[in-house]
């Protein structure tokens, strides 16, 4: 596995499908340059190799694409693996090719997988300074996946693709993300029964939220509520300025990088997702396992996962006046449990259990064509 380390929808999904399939019994090894946040426990079948990235003078930006395609080959040959799985086109994809020619040249065949995520495809891959290599080095994989419909089309679109890409979409692990008895925590933030409405993101501008504000200051003149926002990223400053100048901040708490957030989703009675531009929204499938109803903004994926009028609603994006008035529909004591219950219900279609047999095919799949080209 080759992925982000860090908080992040991508290598959270590569992470904890490395575990579910070394659980399987599969050798898994990532490659990466930290140790990834969910790689917290120990697994016989599991290993992580760090990337290293020396320091020269001379490097101003240090090559680390390099250092990566390295120490794949390295791994490669002393673990004797048999597929690599780059998750992120940039620079996963390009690193493992690099590698894969370097090892033709030792007689190694060894085939590459790259699943693409959202904005290697929809915002940073498009940008002319990576379309032609992220166009190339999904062209030169041997499978394609992506986890939504939207960013297979997307795909196409965007790029002049060669080949077919499999759609895979991401997947909860429902005995990690399921509601807790927590009502302490809920008494503690709502003392006086307020609803409860929860964000969780890296607070980066594809995420709208301000939205998240507007749509809760709305809410917040109807009916008693607070927010919560999970996560760190650079709007987090611009957000506290707008809370304090809507003078609302004393209903809105920043919990940071929390580890636990199935905890926080175990209280919550609405999750916001008003993102610009989401290929799945993984935060959201979290929110639901947790039987918590979604209002979204229909961008990229997200429709295929927030079912309208059914698990939550969405909205156009930027559409705070109908995101509040879908809230306020979803929050009233008549609805509320009903969509707790959808939301579950259809989050069960993407339990980890369902999806990674998906994987585990197509690896088989891509493995098995690579076995009769080899023997034309
Ligand atoms: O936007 C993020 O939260 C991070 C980003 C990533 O690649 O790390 O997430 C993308 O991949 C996730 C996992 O497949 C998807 O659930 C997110 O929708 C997607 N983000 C965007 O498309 C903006």
């Amino acid at each position: 596995m080759l992925c982000y380390p860090t908080f992040g929808g991508s290598g959270v999904v590569a992470t904890e499908l490395g575990k579910g399939l070394a659980q399987k019994g599969h050798k898994v090894h990532f490659i990466t340059y930290l140790q990834p946040v969910r790689l917290d426990f120990f697994n016989e079948n599991l290993s992580y190799h760090q990337v290293y990235i020396p320091n020269y003078p001379l490097f101003q930006y240090p090559p680390y694409e390099l250092s990566l395609a390295s120490k794949i080959v390295h791994v490669v040959l002393y673990e004797k693996l048999d597929l690599i799985h780059a998750h992120y086109a940039i620079p996963h994809a390009t690193a493992a090719y690099l590698a894969k020619q370097i090892l033709k040249t030792k007689g190694i065949d060894i085939p590459v997988i790259t699943t693409l995520h959202g904005t290697d495809i929809t915002l940073v891959g498009k940008d002319s300074s990576f379309e032609p290599v992220v166009e190339f080095s999904i062209n030169e994989s041997d499978g394609v996946t992506t986890v939504s419909q939207s960013l297979k089309e997307e795909t196409y679109e965007h790029f002049n693709i060669q080949r077919d890409i499999r759609v895979i979409p991401n997947f909860v692990d429902l005995e990690r993300f399921k509601k807790q008895k927590k009502e302490h925590f809920k008494l503690a933030i709502c003392p006086h029964g307020e609803k409860l409405l929860v964000h969780t993101s890296n607070f980066r501008k594809v995420k709208r939220i301000q939205d998240v504000i507007s749509v809760f200051e709305r809410v917040r003149k109807e009916m008693p509520a607070k927010l919560l926002l999970v996560g760190d990223g650079p709007e987090r400053v611009q957000i506290e300025e707008l809370a304090r100048s809507l003078e609302i901040q004393q209903d809105i708490r920043f919990l940071g990088k929390l580890d636990a957030v199935e905890e926080v989703l175990s209280v919550a009675d609405l999750f916001l997702m008003p993102s610009e531009k989401e290929s799945f929204g993984l935060a959201a499938l979290e929110a639901m396992a947790c039987e918590v109803p979604v209002i979204s903004s229909n961008a990229g994926g997200i429709p295929e996962l927030n079912q309208h009028g059914y698990t939550g609603f969405t909205s156009p994006i930027g559409d705070v006046e109908d995101m509040t008035k879908n809230a306020l529909h979803i929050l009233h004591d008549d609805h509320l449990a009903t969509f707790k219950h959808n939301a579950l219900a259809h989050a069960q279609n993407f339990d980890i259990h369902k999806i990674l047999p998906l994987y585990e095919q197509f690896y088989e799949q891509i493995l098995a064509e690579r076995v009769v080209i080899s023997s034309l």
